[in-house]
Parts: C-alpha cells; structure tokens; sequence
C-alpha cells in the first residue's frame, strides 16, 4: 500500500478526532476507573487502553500490513515500512483531573522517518496536523513559530517526570534557567507543549525523559512549523535523553541555557 503523507494523514486525523471527541464525552460521566504504572502518580485510565486498541483496530483495518507501538502495549509488527507512533492520550494526569491539555497524538513513521502527524486536543478545540513537506496547520489554517528577540524574552514550557527524585532535580533545573528566561509554563503534556511551540504560543519547549509516542508527532508539528527540533546536539532527533524545540533564533541560546543548568543531568 503506499505510504503517501497526505493519504497517512487522512487515515489519522479523523481517528484521533474521534477517540478525542470520545475522551471529552466521558468527562461528563463518571469518571473512568484509574491505576498507575512506573510509579502512582504515573496514571492510566481505562479510556487509555481502549483508546489505542480502538486506534490501532482502525489503522490495521485500513493498513493491515502496518506497524503500530503504543504507549499502553500496542506492538504490532508490519512488512510495510509505515509504522504508527501511538499515545492515545498523552496528559493522563490532566485527563483524570479534567484539566485542558490531554490530547491524541498519532505519527506515521516511513523508514525511521515521521512523515505524517495529528494531535487532536478536545478540550481546547485543536487538531494539530503536519506532513513532511507539507506544513503545519491548526483546525487547517497554516501555523508558524515564534520569532522571540532573545532567550531572555521567551516563555517556555517544560516537563517533569514521574520518579519524585527525578522530579526533584528538574525543578531544581527550572529554578537555575527562570531567571535566563521571560518565564515557564507547564501544561502536562508533551505533544501540547510541541504544537504550542508550532502555533507560537510559546517560545520554546524542552523535557528529559520522553518516550518516542510523546514526541513523534508533536515533533513534525513543530519542525513544519519553522521550529528547530532536536535531542541535546544541532541535528540529533528528539529522544528520551533531551528533547529541546524552539524557533531556530533562540534554539543555540535556549540550548546552552539549558545544558549549563544541568538540564541534560536529571
Ligand atoms: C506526559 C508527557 C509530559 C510529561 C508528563 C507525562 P503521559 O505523558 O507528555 O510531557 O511532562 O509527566 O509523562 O504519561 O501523560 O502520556
């Protein structure tokens, strides 16, 4: 089957719009029954295991020769060289307690390479999408990052792990960079943080400790966007070790903001 972009893309999108419309629809209910992983604050719900076996049954049905990994398991080998990055809500934490800033995030990966991106979040009425080439958009209308004058004028948004000594030492980050830069922000969830870098919302984002469905698609978002995307080094790919986006103006500076305060050491 071919592995078009815009065809990956239009296979997503409606998918994921789906599964969020789903995930909003059930705040109004009782609330989904919850447990943990890594540690207890690190939570799953059972809306999240039904979200990537709903997401991966559409995919496989369209594109049974596809390969799929997901946050909750999903590790479905393909023969077709696309497989799918899949977190079905990244920002649990926020979707349990209800707060904006869960989303849906799906990339498809051609060769190692995300080649197609959505990440739809329902409660700020947003689906971020991107192909390789092809641009970034937000509801369709085409997005461009910041342009912030400087590191000092940049407001960026950052993420904290689930291990409490870990945490620890990343707010121990945070307050050696706050005072290098306009401000911080936390929102709860890595694919949100990339696209509001992608819409310019904020002027940059960085983390410690992602895995490869946080960043896959929110990535490509962000890169189309105008964004520089990288690990710890100009460029590497976004990976657990460091993940750093920011308009390519303050990437270099943000950057050795960022490595001086240890950032890269948690
Ligand atoms: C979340 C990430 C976020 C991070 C949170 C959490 P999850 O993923 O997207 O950037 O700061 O601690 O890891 O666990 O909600 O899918």
């Amino acid at each position: 089957m071919s592995a078009d972009p815009s065809a990956l893309l239009a296979l997503a999108e409606p998918i994921a719009v789906e599964v969020a419309d789903h995930l909003r629809a059930s705040l109004t209910g009782a609330g989904p029954a919850v447990s943990s992983k890594s540690t207890p604050t690190d939570l799953v719900t059972e809306l999240d295991t039904w979200a990537e076996a709903h997401i991966t049954e559409r995919i496989l049905a369209a594109r049974p020769d596809d390969a799929i990994q997901g946050e909750e398991g999903a590790d479905v080998a393909g023969t077709s060289g696309v497989t799918w990055s899949v977190d079905p809500i990244d920002g649990t934490v926020n979707f349990v307690h209800g707060i904006p800033g869960f989303c849906v995030s799906i990339a498809a990966r051609v060769d190692g390479r995300t080649v197609a991106a959505v990440v739809a979040s329902p409660l700020h009425g947003e689906v971020f999408t991107a192909t390789l080439g092809g641009g970034a958009f937000c509801n369709g209308t085409p997005i461009r990052c910041a342009a912030p004058a400087s590191a000092a004028r940049s407001v960026v948004a950052t993420g904290f792990g689930y291990d409490p000594r870990r945490r620890t030492r990343q707010a121990e980050v945070v307050a050696r960079v706050i005072g290098q830069i306009a401000d911080i922000r936390r929102f709860g969830a890595a694919a949100v943080d990339l696209c509001w870098v992608a819409c310019g919302r904020v002027d940059g984002y960085w983390e410690v400790g992602l895995n490869a469905w946080d960043h896959a698609a929110g990535a490509l978002i962000a890169r189309e966007a105008g964004a520089t995307v990288t690990g710890l080094e100009a460029g590497t790919d976004p990976s657990e070790r460091f993940t750093l986006a920011a308009p390519p103006e303050v990437w270099a500076e943000l950057g050795a903001i960022l490595v001086d305060a240890g950032a890269a050491d948690v």
